[in-house]
């Protein structure tokens, strides 16, 4: 038993001698009362002395194990910022997701068969060296485009078909090019594919699809165009461009990326019979999406990690 416990057991003890009182003598009574009454005080003051000196080594062990106050810091903490492309990348999925894709992630490392055979693009096909694409010494390719995505999306989502439903997935992510940087070329930057498959899909719901996502993100109807483009995955294939948003100055058409009806090979590859099938997909750069946004005149900002650029986000 601690002390503080057993002074608390006397204190009651003691209480039980009141009781006695009435046993006594009324002469007697006087001295007895005073003495208890000497004994409780005591008694009250050795407990509260024992609580305060707990209370105390209570204090004295924080002390101990803190480096400093516990609500204090010696440091001052200053608060990062999310990367712009990463802010606009969430961004981008979530009103994707709003329309109703599912969002799926790319990924950094790839091989010939995703990058190239799923796509069409047969051995030896010359729109192979259009990509001017990375290898690593043990033949993996860092995807040139979010394209390489497209059978896995395809494999994926094929159960939606015979449940009757559709494939409707979007997928941002990171891609690499053996290019000649300039202001808006890098050899690292962003893109999101998208790919829809039903039993109807159609060239014009791939417009209105793109069309309102772009309106949607700029935050204003917008004019678009195409003009002809050239992909093995896609037949036919189209670019498409957005006049330059009012808010951002208007005047001039930009080209946004590359978009066409699935190519029946590609859909043919991922099991998916394109006599009862049609598919579209798209796929444009996040990079210049932001650019534009913002007013920002050089791509290269994006990986260079200078703070005076991150920090105006
Ligand atoms: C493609 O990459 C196709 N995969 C697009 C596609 C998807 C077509 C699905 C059909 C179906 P392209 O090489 O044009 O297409 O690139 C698309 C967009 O990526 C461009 O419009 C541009 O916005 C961006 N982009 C391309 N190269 C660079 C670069 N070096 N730096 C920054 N952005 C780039």
């Amino acid at each position: 038993m601690s002390n503080l416990e057993s002074l608390k057991l006397e204190l009651k003890n003691l209480g039980k001698e009141y009781a006695k009182l009435k046993t006594l003598e009324k002469t007697e009574r006087k001295a007895f009362g005073e003495k208890i009454n000497q004994k409780k005080n005591e008694l009250l003051k050795k407990i509260a002395e024992e609580e305060e000196k707990l209370e105390s080594g209570a204090l004295e062990k924080i002390d101990l194990s803190a480096p400093f106050g516990i609500n204090e810091s010696p440091i001052s903490f200053k608060k990062g910022t999310v990367h712009p492309l990463s802010r606009e990348l969430a961004l981008v999925s979530k009103i994707y997701s709003d329309m109703g894709f599912d969002v799926i992630e790319s990924r950094q490392l790839d091989d010939e068969f995703h990058m190239f055979e799923s796509l069409n693009f047969p051995a030896g096909h010359p729109a192979r060296d259009g990509y001017d694409t990375f290898r690593t010494e043990e033949g993996f390719i860092p995807p040139a485009h979010t394209s390489t995505m497209q059978y896995r999306a395809l494999t994926r989502f094929r159960k939606n078909l015979d449940a009757g439903e559709n494939i409707a997935v979007v997928v941002p992510g990171r891609v690499f090019r053996n290019e000649d940087v300039d202001a808006t070329h890098e050899h690292t930057f962003y893109q999101c594919e998208g790919i829809f498959v039903s039993k109807t899909a159609s060239l014009s719901q791939l417009l209105g699809t793109w069309k309102n996502f772009f309106e949607t993100y700029y935050g204003e109807k917008l004019n678009i165009k195409t003009q002809p483009g050239y992909f093995p995955f896609t037949e036919p294939s189209l670019e498409f461009l957005i006049e330059k948003p009012k808010a951002l100055g208007g005047n001039g058409w930009l080209e946004m990326g590359g978009c066409g009806m699935i190519h029946p090979n590609v859909l043919k590859i991922a099991g998916i019979d394109p006599e009862v099938y049609k598919g579209f997909a798209f796929g444009g750069g996040i990079d210049r999406l932001v650019m534009l946004k913002y007013g920002i005149t050089d791509v290269r900002y994006f990986e260079s990690g200078k703070l005076e650029f991150l920090k105006e986000f």
